[in-house]
Order: C-alpha cells, then sequence, then structure tokens
C-alpha cells in the first residue's frame, strides 16, 4: 500500500542509528487482531533495505566489538531500565498488536524484555573461557570471539520478549545486529528503537528491518555478509531457514514448534496440576510454544480431572484485550484464526469430542470484527491422529487416559516434537526417571513455564537446533578459538 495522507502512524526501520522509511517506498497494513481494523503501517522492506542494515551493522562492528565489557553492559542496563520505564506503554502497544491480554503484556511481554538486558548485561561480566594445561609442555586457553553481523529473527506471540531474548546476548558479546521482527506485530520493535537510540547504543550496533518473511527474512538469511541466524518460529519455516544456509555454513539456533504433554498421574498435588493446567493450556490463547496441549491423565482420576478442567475452561473469559476482565484476547490474525478452526474441524472428523468451545467466539461493539476462539477442550482422541500430532497454536487442548507410566511414556514421545514437558505427580522417583525418558529439552516437575534465564532453553527433534539462555546464548553468538602455547620440550 503506498502512503498517501500520512494521517496513520508509520512504523519505521531503524538503520544506522536513524528510523527511515523502507527504500521501495511501500508498507503493508498492521492490523489489530481484536478488531480487525488497520491501525498503523509497516514497511514491506526489501534487499535494499537489509543491505543498508547489513552495511550499517558492519561498519559499527569495529568499535563495539573492541568496546570494553563495562561500556556494552552498561548500555544494555540502559536499555533495560527505559523498557521497565516505559512498561505501560510498551505493554499497550504489544496488546493492540498481538491481541494479548493487557495484563499479560504488563506481568509477562515487557517485563522479561526488560530482564533479557539486564540479565545479558550482567551475565557478559561473568563469562568467562576454559584452559586446558598440559604441565610443563604447553597451555592451552580458549577465546570467545564476536561473529561479526548476524540476524535475529522472531515470531508474533511473544514479540518484544523474543526478540530481545536474541538481540541481548547478541550485543553483549560484542556482536552488531539486524533484527527481523514479525510483520505481524512490529510495533514494539519500532518502540524499542527509540529506547536504543535514547540508551545511546551506538548508529548501526542494532539494526531493525521490518516486512515480510518472505521478502525482508529471506534476503537477510541469505546475506553473505551475515555470519549467524539466530530464529524463533514455525517449524516449516525453520526447516527452509536450515536450507537455505546450510551451503553458507552460517552457524544458526532454531527454537521451532511444540506438541507439548501434560502428564497428570493419581497422586499428584490435585489443585495445583488442575491450576496449573488451566493456564499452560490457555495462557495467551495457547499460543506459546511451551502451552502444554496434550493432557494426559491417569484413568482413575480421569472423569473427575475432565469434569473439573471443562468447568474452569468455561469460567474463563473471552473479551477485549485491554479490559482488565479477559482471560483470553484474540489471536493473532484471521489466517491463524483460519488454521485454529480447521484443526477443531480436524479433531470432529477423527472423532474427537468437543467438550467446551469449539467456535469463533463473537464480541460485540469495537471487538466485534476480532480474532476470537472459544477455549477448547477435546476428548476421545487416540495419541496418534494429526490433531494430537501436529502443532495447533491456539486455545485448543486434548484430553486422553492412560493407565501406566510406560503407557504414557509412549504417547508423550511419539510426535515428532520435543520442546517441552509437564510431569504431575508426588512420587518423584517416577518423576525423575520420566524426565530421563521424555525426549523433551524441557522436562517441568510440579509446575509449567517457571523460568530461570540461565537455565539451556530449545527443544529436541523437530523443535529445534541449538539452546538459547544462560551462557549458552553467549557461547552461540561468539566463534571459539583454542590458543596452544608451547612451553618447552618436557
Ligand atoms: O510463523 P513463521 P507463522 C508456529 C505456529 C504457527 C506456525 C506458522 O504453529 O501456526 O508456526 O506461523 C519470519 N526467511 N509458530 O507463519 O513464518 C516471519 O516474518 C526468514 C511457533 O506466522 O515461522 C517472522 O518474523 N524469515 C512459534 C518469523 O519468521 C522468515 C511462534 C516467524 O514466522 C521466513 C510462531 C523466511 N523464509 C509460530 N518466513 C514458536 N515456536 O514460538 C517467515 N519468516
Amino acid at each position: 500500500m503506498q502512503v498517501d495522507d500520512g494521517t496513520m502512524e508509520q512504523i519505521l526501520n531503524y538503520i544506522d542509528g536513524r528510523l527511515v522509511a523502507p527504500v521501495s517506498g511501500n508498507w503493508m497494513e498492521n492490523i489489530e487482531p481484536a478488531t480487525g481494523l488497520c491501525y498503523s503501517e509497516v514497511p514491506d522492506s526489501d534487499l535494499a533495505d537489509v543491505d543498508a542494515a547489513v552495511t550499517a551493522a558492519e561498519r559499527a562492528f569495529a568499535a563495539w566489538s573492541r568496546a570494553s565489557i563495562d561500556e556494552r553492559s552498561r548500555v544494555l542496563l540502559r536499555i533495560a531500565d527505559l523498557i521497565h520505564e516505559n512498561l505501560d506503554e510498551l505493554a499497550r502497544a504489544e496488546s493492540i498488536d498481538s491481541g494479548k491480554p493487557l495484563s499479560v503484556a504488563k506481568q509477562v511481554d515487557i517485563p522479561r524484555a526488560s530482564a533479557n538486558f539486564q540479565f545479558y548485561s550482567s551475565a557478559i561480566q561473568h563469562f568467562c573461557s576454559e584452559s586446558h594445561a598440559m604441565g610443563e609442555q604447553a597451555l592451552n586457553y580458549t577465546l570467545r570471539v564476536p561473529l561479526g553481523v548476524v540476524g535475529c529473527i522472531s515470531p508474533w506471540n511473544l514479540p518484544l520478549y523474543l526478540f530481545t531474548w536474541k538481540i541481548a546476548p547478541a550485543l553483549a558479546v560484542g556482536n552488531t545486529v539486524v533484527g527481523k521482527p514479525s510483520e505481524l506485530t512490529p510495533m514494539t520493535a519500532f518502540m524499542l528503537a527509540k529506547i536504543c537510540m535514547q540508551a545511546g547504543l551506538p548508529a548501526g550496533v542494532l539494526n531493525i528491518v521490518h516486512g515480510l518473511g518472505s521478502k525482508a527474512g529471506q534476503s537477510l538469511v541469505e546475506h553473505s555478509d551475515v555470519q549467524a541466524i539466530s530464529f524463533t518460529g514455525g517449524t516449516q519455516t525453520g526447516a527452509r531457514i536450515a536450507k537455505t544456509v546450510a551451503p553458507s555454513f552460517k552457524k544458526i539456533s532454531l527454537e521451532l514448534g511444540g506438541k507439548n504433554p501434560n502428564i497428570i498421574f493419581a497422586d499428584c498435588d490435585y489443585e495445583n496440576a488442575m491450576a496449573t493446567t488451566v493456564r499452560s493450556s490457555f495462557f495467551n490463547q495457547g499460543e506459546v510454544c511451551l502451552s502444554g496441549s496434550r493432557i494426559f491423565v491417569e484413568k482413575s482420576i480421569f472423569e473427575k480431572f475432565k469434569l473439573d478442567l471443562v468447568a474452569r475452561t468455561k469460567s474463563l473469559t473471552v473479551a477485549d484485550p485491554l479490559i482488565e476482565q479477559c482471560d483470553l484476547g484474540a489471536l493473532v490474525s484471521e489466517a491463524h484464526l483460519e488454521k485454529v478452526l480447521s484443526y477443531i474441524e480436524l479433531a470432529r472428523q477423527e472423532g474427537g469430542k468437543i467438550l467446551t468451545g469449539g467456535i469463533r467466539a463473537r464480541l460485540n461493539d469495537r471487538c466485534e470484527g476480532g480474532c476470537f476462539v472459544e477455549p477448547t477442550v477435546i476428548e476421545g482422541l487416540s495419541h496418534d491422529c494429526r490433531t494430537n500430532q501436529e502443532e495447533i497454536f491456539g486455545p485448543v487442548v486434548t484430553l486422553m487416559p492412560f493407565e501406566s507410566e510406560v503407557e504414557v511414556l509412549a504417547y508423550v514421545n511419539s510426535t515428532a516434537y520435543g520442546l517441552s514437558a509437564s510431569v504431575w505427580s508426588e512420587n518423584l522417583t517416577r518423576c525423575h526417571r520420566l524426565a530421563n525418558q521424555i525426549q523433551s529439552g524441557i522436562i517441568w516437575i510440579n509446575c509449567w513455564m517457571v523460568r530461570d534465564l540461565r537455565t539451556p532453553f530449545g527443544g529436541m527433534k523437530q523443535s529445534g537446533v541449538g539452546r538459547e539462555g544462560g551462557f549458552e546464548a553467549l557461547k552461540f553468538f561468539t566463534e571459539t578459538k583454542n590458543v596452544c602455547i608451547h612451553l618447552g620440550d618436557s
């Protein structure tokens, strides 16, 4: 869409320390999912913009990579503080842009974005490398040097939270960055650009290019001067990116989808398991890669658990994300809503019984055209049907009974994904045994989404390649060199 009157807010690219329009002059509509209406415009960037961003990042690399750890750490901390100071404004923008409840943006997304910068401003001061002494003969020491220009591509479900989760460690170790936020949720990345300018981040150290994945994203991935790609998004997109970068041997980190199980044994702390299951099912409308979408319940408590879960699900409020009473807001887009509804239809065809939900929620007034879905619980499906094998990424969960540990383990490990799992039992020996056998990168015992930023984060199988978090991310964003010093002949 060509801009003519300038009345609608325009999101701008952030290149070489300045906010700029796309070179082509082309813009796309940015839709508010709760209303279905366009409320701002986002650059439809292409190779020309990506090129300019990469050139600026290359220019900035020499000074930034040589800046002292203290200096880099101080700027990151200033960004963290400014995100915190602007929490209300950022949270409102995130809620409008993504459809998530304002309360979620306020309590989770924006505080975590600030925490990401704060954490890595500190982590870089504690990051160290090894030495390997060979007696009197030689001494080896390891160097970890920044890569150069790196690309960070993030999705729409936790927009600023996941964007900063990549950018902060990349910058901390001295790389310069070209970021590509999701075209569906660009607003808080635009606001972050302004915050970086205010914080005194040198020009070109962080560049943000907005636009489509297939155009701006693909140009970034293909760019020969980009040394690494850190990506979070769908498994299919991840596979495409892996294929694109393979011949160039770029470093690659992929955080992809999940089809995560909640495994609930009869001896669990029932109330805690129930309350957390409601949260792991419907938090952020189920648009979280860690959502527990397959709920396995031991047969002896299955009926009770089912009735209670359905009752609690029915009590959740689907509403305008900006009002306080909202438990579930809008899905991110009409296209995603269609995808989620098509999986509910598939579940019906596969013989599933919809216990509650299963339909589009129609709201009134300003949300009349919004993308809302009733939280949905389904039973009666086998563990190996498509509904139970493919990522839906919406407020839809299935319930399945099991009789033994061996049986449930087979169900749990039957998908192509392996991101996270939650085990609920007071028998800790069993919990440890299962934690060892479940094919997932993250196992929660009697909890869900409890996060310590120092821990390795990522998945097995088709849930990804590599780990983020803590020093893992700092290692990913550096190249390792061993230096061997000859000390003398023994
Ligand atoms: O995400 P995409 P989509 C899952 C979820 C969802 C499905 C598709 O199941 O329904 O993926 O979602 C950029 N080169 N998750 O299509 O395409 C894109 O612009 C470079 C799980 O909306 O993966 C955006 O910035 N970049 C997930 C980012 O990739 C490309 C979160 C993610 O978009 C590109 C989101 C390309 N060729 C969706 N194509 C999670 N694991 O948290 C797209 N992009």
